[in-house]
Protein backbone atom coordinates (compact mmCIF):
# COMPACT_ATOMS: atom_id res chain seq x y z
CA UNK A 1 0.00 0.00 0.00
CA UNK A 2 1.57 3.31 -0.79
CA UNK A 3 1.28 5.86 1.72
CA UNK A 4 -0.24 9.43 1.09
CA UNK A 5 2.88 11.02 0.55
CA UNK A 6 4.14 8.41 -1.79
CA UNK A 7 1.07 8.79 -4.14
CA UNK A 8 1.24 12.50 -3.54
CA UNK A 9 4.68 12.27 -5.08
CA UNK A 10 3.11 10.05 -7.90
CA UNK A 11 0.99 13.24 -8.76
CA UNK A 12 4.18 15.52 -8.63
CA UNK A 13 6.28 12.76 -10.68
CA UNK A 14 3.41 12.96 -13.28
CA UNK A 15 3.86 16.46 -14.02
CA UNK A 16 7.05 17.18 -15.62
CA UNK A 17 6.41 14.97 -18.22
CA UNK A 18 3.16 16.21 -19.72
CA UNK A 19 5.25 19.76 -19.23
CA UNK A 20 8.21 18.55 -21.03
CA UNK A 21 5.55 17.73 -23.94
CA UNK A 22 3.49 20.43 -24.22
CA UNK A 23 6.92 22.68 -24.49
CA UNK A 24 8.16 20.32 -27.56
CA UNK A 25 4.56 20.75 -28.85
CA UNK A 26 3.75 17.38 -29.20
CA UNK A 27 2.08 15.51 -26.47
CA UNK A 28 1.41 12.72 -28.76
CA UNK A 29 2.89 9.15 -29.80
CA UNK A 30 4.29 8.38 -25.93
CA UNK A 31 3.78 5.23 -24.77
CA UNK A 32 5.09 5.47 -21.38
CA UNK A 33 4.04 8.59 -19.79
CA UNK A 34 4.80 8.70 -16.58
CA UNK A 35 7.66 6.42 -14.88
CA UNK A 36 10.60 6.90 -16.82
CA UNK A 37 13.13 9.26 -16.70
CA UNK A 38 11.52 11.62 -14.67
CA UNK A 39 13.93 13.02 -12.70
CA UNK A 40 16.32 13.72 -15.52
CA UNK A 41 13.68 15.53 -17.26
CA UNK A 42 12.88 17.23 -14.21
CA UNK A 43 15.94 18.35 -13.63
CA UNK A 44 16.46 19.50 -17.21
CA UNK A 45 13.44 21.15 -17.27
CA UNK A 46 14.11 22.81 -14.11
CA UNK A 47 17.27 24.06 -15.91
CA UNK A 48 15.50 24.85 -19.00
CA UNK A 49 12.25 27.33 -17.67
CA UNK A 50 13.10 30.64 -15.70
CA UNK A 51 11.12 31.04 -12.90
CA UNK A 52 8.54 33.39 -13.64
CA UNK A 53 4.61 34.23 -12.60
CA UNK A 54 3.72 32.11 -15.76
CA UNK A 55 5.50 29.53 -15.84
CA UNK A 56 3.93 29.06 -12.13
CA UNK A 57 0.54 29.29 -13.69
CA UNK A 58 1.07 26.68 -16.17
CA UNK A 59 2.69 24.45 -13.77
CA UNK A 60 0.04 24.58 -11.59
CA UNK A 61 -2.37 23.85 -14.80
CA UNK A 62 -0.43 20.76 -15.12
CA UNK A 63 -0.40 19.67 -11.42
CA UNK A 64 -4.08 20.04 -11.78
CA UNK A 65 -4.83 17.73 -14.91
CA UNK A 66 -1.77 15.52 -14.05
CA UNK A 67 -3.00 14.73 -10.55
CA UNK A 68 -7.21 14.32 -11.64
CA UNK A 69 -5.19 11.68 -14.53
CA UNK A 70 -2.99 10.05 -12.18
CA UNK A 71 -6.39 9.67 -10.09
CA UNK A 72 -8.14 7.70 -13.08
CA UNK A 73 -5.40 4.98 -13.37
CA UNK A 74 -5.04 4.52 -9.49
CA UNK A 75 -8.79 4.08 -9.38
CA UNK A 76 -8.45 1.73 -12.80
CA UNK A 77 -6.19 -0.76 -10.39
CA UNK A 78 -8.51 -1.26 -8.16
CA UNK A 79 -11.51 -1.99 -11.41
CA UNK A 80 -9.05 -2.75 -14.11
CA UNK A 81 -11.94 -2.91 -16.70
CA UNK A 82 -9.55 -2.49 -19.95
CA UNK A 83 -7.51 -5.49 -18.50
CA UNK A 84 -10.62 -7.54 -18.24
CA UNK A 85 -11.37 -7.26 -21.70
CA UNK A 86 -7.74 -7.91 -23.27
CA UNK A 87 -8.05 -10.97 -21.00
CA UNK A 88 -11.65 -12.00 -23.10
CA UNK A 89 -9.88 -11.32 -26.47
CA UNK A 90 -7.00 -13.38 -26.10
CA UNK A 91 -6.45 -15.44 -29.15
CA UNK A 92 -9.61 -13.80 -30.74
CA UNK A 93 -8.04 -13.36 -34.40
CA UNK A 94 -10.86 -11.04 -36.32
CA UNK A 95 -12.31 -8.52 -33.96
CA UNK A 96 -14.89 -6.18 -35.23
CA UNK A 97 -15.20 -2.63 -33.47
CA UNK A 98 -18.62 -1.36 -34.35
CA UNK A 99 -21.31 1.15 -32.98
CA UNK A 100 -25.14 2.25 -33.56
CA UNK A 101 -26.72 2.84 -37.27
CA UNK A 102 -25.92 6.52 -38.04
CA UNK A 103 -23.45 7.49 -35.21
CA UNK A 104 -22.80 10.54 -34.30
CA UNK A 105 -19.15 12.17 -33.47
CA UNK A 106 -18.67 10.27 -29.48
CA UNK A 107 -19.74 6.67 -31.64
CA UNK A 108 -17.11 7.09 -33.96
CA UNK A 109 -14.37 8.69 -31.93
CA UNK A 110 -14.92 6.04 -29.35
CA UNK A 111 -14.79 2.99 -31.97
CA UNK A 112 -11.90 4.43 -33.96
CA UNK A 113 -10.09 5.16 -30.74
CA UNK A 114 -10.30 1.37 -29.24
CA UNK A 115 -9.13 -0.07 -32.75
CA UNK A 116 -6.16 1.98 -31.93
CA UNK A 117 -5.51 1.07 -28.29
CA UNK A 118 -6.50 -2.87 -29.28
CA UNK A 119 -4.01 -2.79 -32.27
CA UNK A 120 -1.31 -1.17 -29.40
CA UNK A 121 -2.02 -4.34 -27.13
CA UNK A 122 -2.95 -7.32 -28.92
CA UNK A 123 -0.63 -9.07 -31.87
CA UNK A 124 -0.18 -8.31 -34.90
CA UNK A 125 -2.36 -11.26 -36.60
CA UNK A 126 -4.89 -10.10 -35.08
CA UNK A 127 -7.30 -8.25 -37.49
CA UNK A 128 -9.23 -5.42 -35.87
CA UNK A 129 -11.23 -3.58 -38.13
CA UNK A 130 -14.21 -0.90 -37.57
CA UNK A 131 -16.80 -1.15 -39.47
CA UNK A 132 -20.64 0.82 -39.44
CA UNK A 133 -24.02 -0.70 -40.88
CA UNK A 134 -25.80 2.05 -43.02
CA UNK A 135 -24.42 5.62 -44.49
CA UNK A 136 -22.86 8.29 -42.24
CA UNK A 137 -25.45 10.93 -42.71
CA UNK A 138 -24.65 14.82 -44.09
CA UNK A 139 -23.28 17.58 -42.23
CA UNK A 140 -21.70 17.74 -39.10
CA UNK A 141 -21.02 13.84 -38.50
CA UNK A 142 -19.82 13.19 -42.42
CA UNK A 143 -16.93 15.89 -41.91
CA UNK A 144 -16.02 15.17 -38.38
CA UNK A 145 -15.52 11.16 -40.29
CA UNK A 146 -13.34 13.31 -42.84
CA UNK A 147 -11.10 14.93 -40.43
CA UNK A 148 -10.74 12.39 -38.15
CA UNK A 149 -9.54 10.43 -40.80
CA UNK A 150 -11.34 7.39 -40.00
CA UNK A 151 -10.58 4.01 -41.75
CA UNK A 152 -14.08 2.24 -42.21
CA UNK A 153 -14.33 -1.41 -42.96
CA UNK A 154 -17.52 -2.72 -45.79
CA UNK A 155 -20.18 -3.52 -43.51
CA UNK A 156 -20.69 -7.17 -43.49
CA UNK A 157 -23.48 -8.05 -42.61
CA UNK A 158 -23.58 -12.36 -44.68
CA UNK A 159 -19.99 -12.06 -42.75
CA UNK A 160 -21.58 -11.33 -39.34
CA UNK A 161 -24.43 -13.88 -39.63
CA UNK A 162 -21.62 -16.73 -40.89
CA UNK A 163 -19.67 -16.26 -37.31
CA UNK A 164 -16.70 -14.21 -39.57
CA UNK A 165 -16.05 -12.85 -36.38
CA UNK A 166 -14.63 -14.15 -33.44
CA UNK A 167 -14.95 -10.81 -31.08
CA UNK A 168 -17.30 -8.42 -31.50
CA UNK A 169 -17.28 -5.22 -29.55
CA UNK A 170 -20.19 -2.61 -29.48
CA UNK A 171 -19.97 1.04 -28.41
CA UNK A 172 -22.05 3.75 -27.81
CA UNK A 173 -25.05 1.65 -27.69
CA UNK A 174 -26.64 -1.99 -26.38
CA UNK A 175 -27.63 -4.81 -28.47
CA UNK A 176 -31.32 -4.06 -27.55
CA UNK A 177 -31.54 -0.73 -29.47
CA UNK A 178 -33.23 0.32 -32.37
CA UNK A 179 -30.46 1.63 -33.86
CA UNK A 180 -28.10 -1.22 -32.63
CA UNK A 181 -26.53 -2.48 -35.77
CA UNK A 182 -25.87 -6.58 -34.71
CA UNK A 183 -28.75 -9.01 -35.77
CA UNK A 184 -30.37 -10.44 -32.50
CA UNK A 185 -28.45 -13.55 -33.24
CA UNK A 186 -24.95 -12.20 -33.23
CA UNK A 187 -25.07 -11.40 -29.82
CA UNK A 188 -21.53 -8.71 -28.74
CA UNK A 189 -18.26 -10.07 -26.67
CA UNK A 190 -18.32 -6.41 -25.53
CA UNK A 191 -20.56 -3.56 -24.65
CA UNK A 192 -19.15 -0.16 -23.88
CA UNK A 193 -22.13 2.60 -23.46
CA UNK A 194 -23.54 5.44 -21.43
CA UNK A 195 -26.96 5.15 -22.26
CA UNK A 196 -29.85 4.29 -20.04
CA UNK A 197 -31.87 1.38 -20.51
CA UNK A 198 -34.88 0.19 -18.14
CA UNK A 199 -34.11 -2.98 -17.41
CA UNK A 200 -31.30 -5.18 -17.31
CA UNK A 201 -27.90 -4.65 -18.25
CA UNK A 202 -27.44 -6.81 -21.56
CA UNK A 203 -25.87 -10.29 -21.07
CA UNK A 204 -22.48 -10.39 -22.71
CA UNK A 205 -19.02 -11.19 -21.52
CA UNK A 206 -17.96 -8.09 -20.78
CA UNK A 207 -19.94 -4.73 -20.28
CA UNK A 208 -19.34 -1.54 -19.05
CA UNK A 209 -21.95 0.71 -18.90
CA UNK A 210 -21.54 4.00 -16.94
CA UNK A 211 -24.53 6.11 -17.08
CA UNK A 212 -23.96 8.64 -15.22
CA UNK A 213 -20.30 9.53 -17.65
CA UNK A 214 -21.38 11.73 -20.82
CA UNK A 215 -19.91 10.14 -23.25
CA UNK A 216 -18.97 6.94 -24.55
CA UNK A 217 -15.32 8.77 -25.63
CA UNK A 218 -14.30 9.36 -21.87
CA UNK A 219 -15.12 5.96 -20.78
CA UNK A 220 -12.61 4.78 -23.68
CA UNK A 221 -10.08 7.62 -22.55
CA UNK A 222 -9.90 5.68 -19.03
CA UNK A 223 -8.80 2.44 -20.37
CA UNK A 224 -6.65 4.68 -22.07
CA UNK A 225 -5.49 5.70 -18.87
CA UNK A 226 -5.49 2.56 -17.45
CA UNK A 227 -3.29 0.62 -20.37
CA UNK A 228 -1.06 3.58 -20.19
CA UNK A 229 -1.09 3.85 -23.86
CA UNK A 230 -0.29 7.58 -24.94
CA UNK A 231 -2.85 8.98 -27.56
CA UNK A 232 -1.94 10.50 -30.90
CA UNK A 233 -2.79 14.30 -31.20
CA UNK A 234 -5.22 13.81 -33.83
CA UNK A 235 -7.55 11.14 -31.83
CA UNK A 236 -7.01 13.50 -29.33
CA UNK A 237 -8.68 15.89 -30.59
CA UNK A 238 -11.44 14.02 -32.26
CA UNK A 239 -12.30 12.63 -28.52
CA UNK A 240 -12.59 15.90 -27.12
CA UNK A 241 -14.95 17.41 -29.96
CA UNK A 242 -16.84 13.71 -29.24
CA UNK A 243 -17.07 14.12 -25.41
CA UNK A 244 -18.14 18.02 -26.17
CA UNK A 245 -20.84 17.41 -28.73
CA UNK A 246 -22.65 14.58 -26.56
CA UNK A 247 -22.26 16.87 -23.56
CA UNK A 248 -24.47 19.54 -25.65
CA UNK A 249 -27.68 20.56 -24.57
CA UNK A 250 -26.70 18.87 -20.93
CA UNK A 251 -24.37 22.15 -20.28
CA UNK A 252 -23.25 22.45 -17.13
CA UNK A 253 -23.28 18.14 -16.01
CA UNK A 254 -20.54 16.64 -17.57
CA UNK A 255 -19.81 13.96 -15.18
CA UNK A 256 -16.15 13.74 -12.92
CA UNK A 257 -14.65 11.37 -15.86
CA UNK A 258 -16.04 13.61 -18.48
CA UNK A 259 -13.97 16.52 -17.02
CA UNK A 260 -10.89 14.81 -16.28
CA UNK A 261 -10.74 13.27 -19.58
CA UNK A 262 -11.65 16.81 -21.53
CA UNK A 263 -9.07 18.54 -19.32
CA UNK A 264 -6.67 15.89 -20.04
CA UNK A 265 -7.46 15.52 -23.92
CA UNK A 266 -7.17 19.52 -24.16
CA UNK A 267 -3.73 19.65 -23.16
CA UNK A 268 -2.77 16.30 -25.72
CA UNK A 269 -4.99 17.64 -28.81
CA UNK A 270 -4.12 19.00 -32.01
CA UNK A 271 -5.42 22.13 -31.97
CA UNK A 272 -5.66 23.16 -35.82
CA UNK A 273 -7.85 19.95 -35.92
CA UNK A 274 -10.21 20.83 -32.94
CA UNK A 275 -10.64 23.77 -34.51
CA UNK A 276 -11.38 22.16 -37.81
CA UNK A 277 -13.95 19.64 -36.50
CA UNK A 278 -15.87 22.91 -34.62
CA UNK A 279 -16.26 24.53 -37.61
CA UNK A 280 -17.04 22.32 -40.38
CA UNK A 281 -18.88 23.66 -43.48
CA UNK A 282 -21.85 23.36 -43.38
CA UNK A 283 -24.37 22.37 -47.08
CA UNK A 284 -27.56 24.17 -47.60
CA UNK A 285 -29.52 22.01 -45.87
CA UNK A 286 -28.63 22.68 -42.54
CA UNK A 287 -29.66 26.25 -42.64
CA UNK A 288 -32.87 25.11 -44.46
CA UNK A 289 -33.72 23.15 -41.89
CA UNK A 290 -32.31 25.58 -39.19
CA UNK A 291 -35.15 27.90 -40.88
CA UNK A 292 -38.06 25.63 -40.65
CA UNK A 293 -36.76 24.40 -37.30
CA UNK A 294 -37.16 28.31 -36.10
CA UNK A 295 -39.87 29.09 -37.91
CA UNK A 296 -41.87 26.21 -36.93
CA UNK A 297 -41.28 26.72 -32.96
CA UNK A 298 -44.20 26.78 -30.53
CA UNK A 299 -43.53 27.76 -27.00
CA UNK A 300 -45.54 26.54 -24.22
CA UNK A 301 -44.26 27.77 -20.83
CA UNK A 302 -41.20 26.17 -20.25
CA UNK A 303 -41.74 23.92 -23.34
CA UNK A 304 -40.82 24.20 -26.58
CA UNK A 305 -41.46 21.83 -29.71
CA UNK A 306 -40.73 22.24 -33.21
CA UNK A 307 -40.72 20.57 -36.55
CA UNK A 308 -38.71 19.89 -39.59
CA UNK A 309 -39.85 18.22 -42.36
CA UNK A 310 -37.76 15.48 -44.95
CA UNK A 311 -33.99 15.06 -43.11
CA UNK A 312 -31.30 13.90 -44.88
CA UNK A 313 -29.94 13.06 -41.26
CA UNK A 314 -30.85 12.17 -38.02
CA UNK A 315 -28.22 14.63 -36.87
CA UNK A 316 -30.24 17.67 -37.64
CA UNK A 317 -33.32 17.18 -34.54
CA UNK A 318 -30.57 16.80 -32.76
CA UNK A 319 -28.79 19.48 -33.44
CA UNK A 320 -31.96 21.87 -33.15
CA UNK A 321 -32.90 20.98 -29.82
CA UNK A 322 -29.96 21.75 -28.30
CA UNK A 323 -29.99 25.06 -30.14
CA UNK A 324 -33.63 25.61 -29.06
CA UNK A 325 -32.91 24.39 -25.24
CA UNK A 326 -30.78 27.67 -25.14
CA UNK A 327 -34.15 29.59 -25.34
CA UNK A 328 -33.22 31.89 -21.68
CA UNK A 329 -37.52 30.66 -20.94
CA UNK A 330 -37.71 27.06 -21.35
CA UNK A 331 -36.52 23.85 -20.00
CA UNK A 332 -37.82 21.26 -22.31
CA UNK A 333 -36.82 21.32 -26.15
CA UNK A 334 -38.45 18.72 -28.74
CA UNK A 335 -38.01 18.42 -32.26
CA UNK A 336 -39.48 15.83 -34.60
CA UNK A 337 -38.23 15.26 -38.50
CA UNK A 338 -39.09 13.05 -41.05
CA UNK A 339 -36.35 10.91 -42.22
CA UNK A 340 -37.79 7.71 -44.76
CA UNK A 341 -40.90 6.80 -43.75
CA UNK A 342 -40.35 7.52 -39.75
CA UNK A 343 -40.90 9.91 -37.55
CA UNK A 344 -37.38 10.83 -36.01
CA UNK A 345 -37.73 12.70 -32.04
CA UNK A 346 -34.98 14.45 -30.42
CA UNK A 347 -35.80 15.84 -27.03
CA UNK A 348 -33.23 17.57 -24.57
CA UNK A 349 -34.04 19.35 -21.19
CA UNK A 350 -32.55 21.25 -18.45
CA UNK A 351 -35.07 20.08 -15.54
CA UNK A 352 -34.25 18.05 -12.93
CA UNK A 353 -37.58 16.86 -12.13
CA UNK A 354 -38.14 14.27 -15.18
CA UNK A 355 -35.24 12.65 -16.53
CA UNK A 356 -35.43 13.16 -20.78
CA UNK A 357 -35.12 9.05 -21.06
CA UNK A 358 -38.36 9.56 -19.22
CA UNK A 359 -40.14 11.69 -21.02
CA UNK A 360 -39.10 10.46 -24.46
CA UNK A 361 -40.92 7.03 -23.08
CA UNK A 362 -43.89 8.73 -22.52
CA UNK A 363 -44.26 10.40 -25.81
CA UNK A 364 -44.07 7.30 -28.01
CA UNK A 365 -45.67 4.75 -25.61
CA UNK A 366 -47.08 2.17 -27.87
CA UNK A 367 -46.20 4.47 -31.18
CA UNK A 368 -42.62 3.73 -31.58
CA UNK A 369 -38.99 3.01 -29.86
CA UNK A 370 -36.32 5.12 -28.21
CA UNK A 371 -34.48 5.69 -24.91
CA UNK A 372 -31.58 8.15 -24.08
CA UNK A 373 -30.19 10.02 -20.83
CA UNK A 374 -31.24 12.48 -18.11
CA UNK A 375 -30.56 15.22 -20.44
CA UNK A 376 -30.83 13.87 -24.27
CA UNK A 377 -33.10 11.53 -25.29
CA UNK A 378 -34.24 10.13 -28.55
CA UNK A 379 -37.21 8.30 -30.77
CA UNK A 380 -38.01 7.12 -33.64
CA UNK A 381 -42.01 6.11 -34.87
CA UNK A 382 -42.49 4.62 -37.45
CA UNK A 383 -45.31 5.75 -40.17
CA UNK A 384 -48.35 4.77 -42.09
CA UNK A 385 -47.40 6.55 -44.83
CA UNK A 386 -45.58 10.19 -45.25
CA UNK A 387 -48.86 11.87 -46.01
CA UNK A 388 -49.20 15.24 -44.10
CA UNK A 389 -52.02 13.99 -42.33
CA UNK A 390 -50.48 11.32 -40.80
CA UNK A 391 -47.72 13.07 -39.80
CA UNK A 392 -49.29 15.55 -37.93
CA UNK A 393 -51.68 12.99 -36.73
CA UNK A 394 -48.45 11.49 -34.91
CA UNK A 395 -47.17 15.01 -33.86
CA UNK A 396 -50.88 16.24 -32.69
CA UNK A 397 -50.53 13.18 -30.08
CA UNK A 398 -46.83 13.95 -29.15
CA UNK A 399 -47.32 17.31 -28.50
CA UNK A 400 -50.62 16.27 -26.24
CA UNK A 401 -48.26 13.82 -24.39
CA UNK A 402 -45.86 16.03 -23.94
CA UNK A 403 -48.10 19.06 -22.67
CA UNK A 404 -49.58 16.47 -20.25
CA UNK A 405 -46.33 15.33 -18.73
CA UNK A 406 -45.08 18.62 -17.79
CA UNK A 407 -49.11 19.98 -16.70
CA UNK A 408 -48.99 22.39 -19.24
CA UNK A 409 -52.85 23.30 -19.46
CA UNK A 410 -52.51 26.15 -21.73
CA UNK A 411 -52.41 24.40 -25.24
CA UNK A 412 -52.01 27.53 -27.14
CA UNK A 413 -48.25 28.01 -27.79
CA UNK A 414 -46.36 31.46 -28.55
CA UNK A 415 -44.17 31.63 -31.85
CA UNK A 416 -40.75 31.74 -30.52
CA UNK A 417 -40.03 34.22 -34.11
CA UNK A 418 -42.55 36.25 -34.57
CA UNK A 419 -44.17 35.45 -38.52
CA UNK A 420 -44.31 39.03 -39.11
CA UNK A 421 -40.25 39.23 -37.95
CA UNK A 422 -39.91 35.98 -40.10
CA UNK A 423 -41.12 37.76 -43.63
CA UNK A 424 -39.68 41.19 -43.40
CA UNK A 425 -36.45 41.28 -45.42
MN1 LIG B 1 -22.62 8.87 -26.77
Amino acid sequence: MPTAREADSQKVQATPVVRADLRKGRAAEQKEPADQNESALRSALAALIPKSAMNTFVESCVNTVAGSAVAVQRRSKHHPRFARLLKLLAGKKNILVTTHQHPDPDALASAHAVVFLLSSRLGKDVSISMSIKGQIGGGLNDAFTKHSNLKLAPWDEAGLLAGKYDGIILLDCQPMFAYSPLPPSVPATAVIDHHRTRGRNPKCPFCDIRTDVGATASIVFSYFQEAKVGIPREMAAALVYAIETDLAGAAGTPGELDNIALSNLTLLADTRKLYQMRYVDLPQEYYIAYAAGLFNALVYENAIISHIDEIDSLEKPAVLADFLLRYNKVQWSLVTGVHGSRLVISLRTSSTKLSAAEMIRRLIRRMGEGGGHRTKAGGVIPLKNVSPGEIERVRTILRRRYLRALGIKNARGQRLVPRGDMAKS
